[in-house]
């Protein structure tokens, strides 16, 4: 690795980024896979998806004279308890990655001043970071980059952090000294496959997004198809569950950002209380979170369905007796 990688890599720890690697820009060995998916149709709705496809297999499209892609990754592992765990009666289930801070913006800033110091070294070099939202595929960049390896529940895996993790993308066109791909080390485990409520994944290592609740309470606009409806449970943001009973991710350490720790108001709320959000309620409740792709209607929707699957569970008080 030449110093430059290294220095990189350190300030990289430094700024708070968990687990941070390079690859050499080219199209991405998966694109055959993504484009089989998108034919298949498993994005649904989410046609940004289809639009971007041919940026997304080539980051030089995205960053012109692009030559390294730095992948980086944030744990948000926590040891509260899992969604599958008894909660309180009349309570529902927001997904762990929303409980802290909205890690888009967490994550841009970190990068953004990984970007600074590249360019203080190397002035005039390009560069651009990208969390989520840019046309990357930043599962497969991590694992060109030797962060982890993409698992059975197409999530990237870190042998040392498991896999709830924020990825976060950094292209540049100063070359760099590439990592290499790590094995993977899902051996014979299935977890991930056989505990999907909603039979998500019609092989090892695709989702048909169309079927998870990740997408059908945070993407998906419309009314969620009956027959999926009781799957969904209480869960009105996100799913846990293909992460929380892996081994890798149980297994992992936990706690590792105060920023990312629940807000107490999103960790297993009330039912009743979150019906009784108006729009700009709902706005303050979700403020600082990843939340604000769910529109308040898609929102709504996710309360009745909730409601139906939970019932009438609201606690009675009734007049003491003594
Ligand atoms: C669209 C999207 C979704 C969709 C579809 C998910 C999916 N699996 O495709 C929905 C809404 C369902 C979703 C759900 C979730 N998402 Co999401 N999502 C994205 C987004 C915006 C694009 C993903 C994408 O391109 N999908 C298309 C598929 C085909 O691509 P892919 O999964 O990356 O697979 C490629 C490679 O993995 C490769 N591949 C797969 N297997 C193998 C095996 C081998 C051997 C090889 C070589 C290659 C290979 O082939 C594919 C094509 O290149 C990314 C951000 C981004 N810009 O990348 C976040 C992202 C993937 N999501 C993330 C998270 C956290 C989630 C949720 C946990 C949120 C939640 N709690 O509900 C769930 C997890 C569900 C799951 N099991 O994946 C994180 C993933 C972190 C991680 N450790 O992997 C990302 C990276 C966001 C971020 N910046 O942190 N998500
Ligand atoms: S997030 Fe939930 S619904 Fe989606 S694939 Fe994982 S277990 Fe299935
Ligand atoms: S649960 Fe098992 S099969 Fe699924 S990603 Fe984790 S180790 Fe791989």
């Amino acid at each position: 690795m030449d110093d430059l990688t290294s220095r990189l890599k350190r300030c990289a720890i430094e700024e708070g980024l968990d687990l941070v690697g390079v690859a050499a820009a080219a199209t991405v060995p998966g694109a055959p896979r993504f484009e089989a998916w998108l034919d298949a149709g498993m994005h649904g709705e989410m046609s940004y998806m289809a639009r971007t496809a041919a940026i997304r297999c080539d980051p030089r499209r995205l960053l012109p004279g692009c030559s390294s892609v730095v992948a980086v990754a944030v744990s948000y592992h926590t040891s509260w308890p899992l969604s599958t765990d008894d909660g309180e009666l009349g309570t529902v289930w927001v997904s762990r990655y929303a409980w802290g801070r909205d890690y888009h913006r967490l994550l841009k800033k970190r990068l953004l001043r990984l970007g600074r110091w590249l360019e203080a070294e190397v002035p005039g070099c390009s560069w651009r970071a990208c969390v989520d939202t840019a046309p990357v595929l930043e599962r497969e960049w991590a694992a060109q980059a030797g962060l982890g390896w993409i698992g059975k529940s197409t999530c990237l895996l870190s042998r040392k952090l498991g896999s709830e993790l924020f990825l976060g993308i950094l292209l540049t066109d100063v070359a760099l000294s590439p990592d290499g791909p790590v094995p993977e080390h899902c051996g014979r485990c299935t977890a991930c496959l056989e505990a999907c409520p909603t039979a998500a994944f019609p092989e090892p290592g695709v989702l048909d997004a169309r079927r998870c609740i990740g997408y059908l309470t945070v993407e998906h606009r419309g009314s969620i198809r009956p027959e999926l409806e009781p799957a969904v449970s209480d869960m009105v943001a996100g799913c846990d569950i293909c992460q929380e009973v892996c081994p890798w991710t149980r297994g992992a350490p936990a706690d590792l950002h105060p920023e990312l720790q629940p807000v107490p108001h999103r960790f297993r709320p009330r039912l009743e209380d979150l019906e009784r959000l108006d729009e700009e309620g709902y706005r303050e409740w979700r403020r600082g979170s990843p939340l604000n792709r769910i529109p308040f209607p898609a929102f709504r929707r996710n309360l009745e369905v909730a409601r139906r699957n939970l019932g009438d569970v609201t606690p009675v008080t009734r007049p003491s007796s003594d």
